[in-house]
């Protein structure tokens, strides 16, 4: 990949292609001659054609959908909580305004995810139960500390980094809504990877105070981020059905390792070494060490650093909204009563 810096410091080359994967024309995989799909599914599967709300669709399809949709969509809210961290310490206006205008994009990104859920069927309040409940999972990523403003440029660049990769592909996907919906949320993260990587070259080319910040920061979310793409393969439950369905285009493995081809060069322009050791260039590909897998689990599992306290506040938050909530549906149902009485008049 090429990648140019120029005088004003942008980097030029970094995603020049935003919500197209590079390989676009590769053949989709052949659907599963699974017992009980509808043929009419199965049929739009083949033509590379999107599945939309009022299509037949198998319980299984919509069920493993309801899951992903559901898990992206808690994401992006709990997703808000690390940086929105940094929102009262920025360290300048215009940081600050950049990072409320980031963070503002992500809730919104969860809307439009759980309205998509919602043409599945699924009903938001009943998601966001789950989630507070523990019952539906998130991104592990988000169970990570944001100990320095220089988090916040390793978010966008290796969180919103990673996220592109795995979320480009879901502009491809065979549910119409969740491909639409992604098509947007792309636009918008590949702005959030440059800011990441714009503060983090402020910094790296700052003081050496600075410089060491932006390291100690790249060293505690690189391993983090590349388990955001999931188990390996061989141990990923879910990925054989998802992708015989065009949910998924690509496997975990393959994205992670598209994530880390695409990443090295930006640490060399960044000035920044990235915390393994084994990392090296085979001629084709950046081979990377082994990735401490029962770290992941364990974060799954709910013992990561932050897990508590990022369900603790949604559920307080989810709390001190419930006047909001009422407030609204009062006023809904006063507009019905007024709607109706007027009719009745006419
Ligand atoms: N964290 O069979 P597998 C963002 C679970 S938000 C937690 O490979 P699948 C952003 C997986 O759910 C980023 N859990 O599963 C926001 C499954 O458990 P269940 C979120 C994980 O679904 C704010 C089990 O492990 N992006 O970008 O085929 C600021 C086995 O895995 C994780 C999305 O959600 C994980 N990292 O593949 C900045 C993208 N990985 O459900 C940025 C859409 C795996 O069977 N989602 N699990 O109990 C996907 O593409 C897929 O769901 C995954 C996993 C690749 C994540």
């Amino acid at each position: 990949m090429l990648i140019s810096v120029t005088t004003t410091g942008s980097v030029e080359g970094v995603y020049g292609n935003d919500f197209h994967a590079p390989d676009e024309a590769a053949p989709r995989p052949v659907p599963t001659e699974a017992d009980g799909e509808p043929a009419s599914f199965r049929a739009l599967l083949a033509g590379d054609e999107r599945v939309e709300p009022r299509d037949e669709m198998p319980e299984a399809y919509r069920k493993t959908l309801v899951r992903q949709i559901a898990q992206h969509a808690h994401s992006e809210i709990i997703g808000m909580q690390p940086e929105g961290n940094w929102i009262s310490r920025a360290p300048s206006l215009k940081r600050k305004a950049i990072l409320l205008a980031k963070v503002q994009d992500e809730a919104g990104h969860g809307l439009y995810l759980y309205s998509a859920a919602e043409t599945l069927g699924a009903d938001r309040g009943d998601l966001t139960r789950r989630l507070i409940e523990g019952r539906q999972k998130y991104s592990s990523i988000f169970n990570y500390p944001t100990l320095t403003w220089a988090d916040v440029g390793a978010i966008g660049w290796l969180v919103d980094g990673a996220a592109i990769v795995n979320q480009v592909p879901i502009c491809r996907c065979s549910y119409g809504p969740y491909a639409r919906a992604m098509v947007r949320i792309c636009k918008e993260e590949s702005f959030h990877q440059r800011q990441g990587f714009e503060l983090l070259l402020t910094l790296s080319r700052g003081t050496p105070e600075q410089k060491a910040m932006a390291q100690d920061a790249a060293d505690r979310w690189w391993w983090p981020s590349l388990m955001m793409f999931g188990p390996p393969d061989d141990a990923s439950p879910n990925s054989a059905q998802s992708m015989a369905w065009g949910i998924k285009k690509h496997s975990n493995d393959e994205l992670r390792q598209r994530f880390v081809d695409m990443t090295v060069p930006q640490a060399q322009v960044l000035g920044l070494e990235l915390p393994d050791p084994d990392l090296h260039w085979d001629g084709e590909h950046w081979l990377f060490g082994e990735i401490d897998w029962s770290e992941f689990y364990a974060v799954l599992k709910g013992n990561g650093p932050c897990n508590e306290q990022r369900l603790n506040h949604r559920r307080r938050a989810h709390d001190d909204g419930a006047w909001v909530r009422e407030a609204a549906s009062a006023y809904a149902e006063k507009q019905a009563a007024r709607a109706a009485h007027r009719e009745e008049v006419a």
